[in-house]
């Protein structure tokens, strides 16, 4: 657990005891609230008729930390013991009848810990196995800029979002979708991005993805999908991964799915890291406000560091590398003291204008584009501390759409509305109780009070006759609450129909959002989606489903596109354009990753190259420049332990080639000193260091004799420093032979980082 996150000065955050944030939600709510006062339960009364959590406190930032508190263990300082309580004497040997004899039955510490063990597996997700998670906060803006609405109040009662000095904790679970628990981080995948709000007025859940639209249109679409994109089902082959017959048969066979493939296949299914890729609630939802009024809203979070992604040639070598290098990076930078930020943004639409938009609101497969409707920030995401147990909170943590506030409401999409009944029933099937939520992880801040009592490990002990409605024995209590007191009131939504098992026709255009994405991306964008069609689509053995994916898919979308895939993957291009192409030339700036780099290398990683004999003032020099701008500094070398510097001094190794590799690594900078460039370049594992980085786009910094091992490489179209001052190539290749323009080299090397990869190094990558 890190310890409270540092507040700008510095200081330790404790403002939850200094300056407790009220649970207002405005003027508006205030009338309401006196009315009800005289009714209401006593403890409801007592936090000014606004719901009330369990320990009586206002929710703060370190709210549910309090909570976790109480069911904290820590065994340091303390002896062994049994489950019940009793000390244990002996734990390596079991009890036997004789020193070589049988082990004897009434081995009760035998018994409980076997037992113990062998039941301490629970079934793994069905989908989004694979996770990592970590708490923080999320806290409104002062005046969000709403557009037409003045106030957030104005669109939704939820309490959380009125009150900027309010800060709500959450818990977030990032996870790759297809994969088993043990699998590889980086392989091409949509990735979770599941929030659980601990709010004052129950537990919000937001349970999203880092793509906005999804591969169907209907719920009952996905026990199919899931099925194709899983492990195929005789020889479970292949593993996370989509890029096999099954899958694809059925995406050729499903043209809603197109416009989700164009995400899939881009850039944003390998993300460099889960803070660098940005959060959408994909499905619509609505706000509600005091007075019922609703207002359709998207939600959205944009990370503060970028969207960023991998190359594919790294994301295969990190798999064997280092397969957890999303999930350790998360914790790594959180434990570094780094608070990783997402800007939560809505997009709004008024239900009386759903209508002028060319797609359906409620389908799943579309974005609303930023274009037509802007995003509005309304408040930040924090995550800084990391969970103590993996177990207990990551791999217990349970979410449900159906997990909605007062103020958060559902819409008709059909793929949410089915999304409600799955997430409780997976939950039962992992928890083998309905009582999953009484699990630390899961349990609410606000208070809790129904006529539940059962059921396998219930915790809490509820006390009084009546488990039961309506009761005379218990005074009626636990009481309903009006929607003034708080109580949730389903959005009165008029609803009048057949029953009937179709889709509507708005549903039916698959093709011009795809276009949009395509027609967005920048040319090294499109050339990784058709590199990564060919990669995909290659691996599919049958020659019929790799041609339908071209001619019914992507000849649909965009032509060049189509016949580009098809020239990688033995298919015959087609001549002409597809029957439904939509041939729009619209394109929505929001959707490149390429305008999502800010200027900040805050949490990069760096390896600094050096063998005996290196200019040790200029590794700190180096260090010094680059840790204060947030990156991370990593001294890499032939082994582990000291090398000694030009200086005499000892200069320790952080990693060895043996123990890392450049594609852990977002840059690279080799310092002077001959001996040490002299030995670097005799070392195939620093030269090959160094031509990787330069194969993935990756900046390289190099000072005075330092940029010898750069001629050495013959790196292609860089030019490299004549004696002189730095100079930066186009190619993120900056280097200088002059050791005193150092700084200016370093100036040079992390807008070069900043800038993330330098897509102009291949020539492959500028093909239009
Ligand atoms: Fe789902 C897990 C996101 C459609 C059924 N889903 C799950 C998780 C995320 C999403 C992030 C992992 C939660 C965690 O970390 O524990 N799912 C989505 C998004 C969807 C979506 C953004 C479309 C917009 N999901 C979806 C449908 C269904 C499900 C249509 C079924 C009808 N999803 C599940 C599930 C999971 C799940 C089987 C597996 C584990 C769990 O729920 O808790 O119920």
């Amino acid at each position: 657990m890190t310890p409270n996150p540092p507040t700008d000065d510095g200081t330790e955050d404790e403002s939850f005891e200094e300056d407790p944030p009220s649970t207002a939600t405005g003027d508006d709510t205030a009338e309401a609230t006196d009315e009800t006062v005289e009714e209401s339960p006593d403890e409801t009364a007592a936090d000014g008729g606004q719901p009330g959590t369990s320990d009586g406190e206002v929710v703060d930032a370190k709210a549910k930390q309090r909570q976790l508190d109480e069911v904290r263990e820590d065994g340091s300082d303390e002896f062994l013991t049994s489950d019940h309580g009793v000390r244990i004497s002996e734990t390596d040997n079991s009890l036997k009848a004789g020193q070589r004899g049988p082990t004897i039955m009434e081995d009760f510490h035998f018994r409980e810990k076997m037992t113990q063990f062998d039941h301490e597996s629970i079934p793994e997700r069905v989908v989004h196995a694979r996770g990592t998670g970590a708490y923080g906060y999320f806290q409104p803006y002062e005046d969000p800029d709403l557009g037409e609405y003045d106030d957030i109040s104005e669109v939704t009662k939820a309490s959380f979002l009125q009150d900027p000095a309010q800060k709500t904790p959450v818990f977030t679970r990032f996870s790759t979708v297809v994969g088993s628990r043990g699998s590889a981080d980086t392989v091409r995948d949509v990735r979770g991005f599941a929030i659980k709000f601990y709010t004052e007025a129950g537990n919000w859940d937001l349970v999203g993805n880092n793509m906005p639209v999804f591969f169907i249109q209907d719920a009952m679409e996905f026990p199919d999908l899931v099925h194709a994109i899983k492990p195929e089902p005789d020889d479970a082959v292949p593993q996370a991964a989509s890029a096999h017959d099954t899958f694809w048969d059925f995406a050729s066979l499903k043209p809603e799915i197109t416009h989700m493939l164009m995400w899939l296949l881009s850039g944003r299914a390998l993300p460099r890291a889960y803070w660098m890729m940005q959060g959408f609630g994909v499905h619509t939802f609505r706000f509600v406000d005091d007075g019922g009024e609703s207002v359709f809203v998207k939600f959205h979070l944009d990370p503060k560091l970028g969207t960023n992604e991998l190359v594919w040639d790294e994301t295969q070598k990190i798999a064997g590398n280092n397969p957890d290098f999303n999930r350790e990076g998360l914790y790594d930078v959180i434990e570094a003291g780094h608070e990783l930020e997402w800007e939560v943004g809505v997009q709004l639409v008024e239900e009386d204008e759903a209508d002028q938009f060319d797609f359906d609101l409620l389908d799943p497969t579309k974005i609303i584009p930023e274009t037509e409707v802007p995003v509005r920030p309304i408040g930040t995401l924090v995550l800084n501390e990391t969970p103590d147990n993996f177990f207990a909170e990551t791999e217990q943590v349970a979410f449900h759409p159906g997990n909605v506030v007062p103020g958060i409401d559902f819409t008709n999409d059909p793929l949410l509305q089915g999304r409600l009944f799955s997430y409780q029933d997976t939950q039962l099937n992992r928890f083998n109780s309905a009582n999953w939520d009484e699990i630390p992880i899961n349990r609410p801040l606000a208070e809790r009070h129904n006529n539940q009592r059962a059921g396998f490990m219930r915790q809490e002990i509820n006390t009084g006759t009546a488990s039961y409605k309506p009761n005379s024995i218990g005074d009626d209590d636990p009481a309903e609450a009006s929607a003034a007191e708080g109580g949730y009131e389903h959005h009165a939504e008029k609803v009048d129909g057949r029953k009937i098992r179709n889709r509507s026709e708005s549903f039916e255009d698959h093709f011009s959002q795809a276009r949009l994405f395509w027609n967005s991306m920048t040319d090294h964008e499109k050339q990784h989606i058709v590199d990564a069609a060919h990669f995909e689509l290659g691996k599919v053995d049958r020659m019929q489903i790799r041609e339908r994916v071209v001619f019914d898919l992507f000849n649909n979308v965009d032509h060049e596109f189509a016949k580009r895939v098809a020239e990688g993957i033995g298919v015959e291009p087609p001549d002409t354009p597809g029957d439904e192409i939509d041939d729009h030339d619209r394109e929505d700036p929001s959707l490149s990753m390429a305008n999502r780099t800010p200027e900040t290398i805050e949490t990069r990683k760096v390896a600094v190259l050096l063998d005996d004999g290196v200019d040790a003032e200029q590794v700190e020099t180096i260090r010094t420049a680059l840790e204060d701008e947030g990156a991370r500094v990593t001294i890499v070398s032939k082994l582990l332990g000291d090398r000694t510097a030009a200086s005499g001094d000892p200069i320790e190794a952080d990693e060895a080639h043996a123990t890392t590799s450049s594609v852990l690594f977002d840059a690279a900078i080799i310092p002077g000193g001959r001996d040490s460039v002299d030995a670097l370049s005799e070392q195939g594992d620093a030269t090959h260091f160094v031509a990787e980085l330069f194969k993935h786009k990756k900046p390289i910094a190099a000072v005075g004799e330092g940029v010898d091992l750069l001629d050495g490489l013959d790196l292609p179209d860089v030019d490299l420093a004549d004696d002189g001052d730095g100079t930066v190539s186009a190619r993120g290749v900056v280097t200088t032979r002059d050791d005193s323009s150092l700084d200016s080299v370093l100036d040079a090397f992390v807008d070069a980082i900043a800038a993330h990869r330098h897509w102009d190094r291949d020539p492959k990558d500028v093909r239009a």
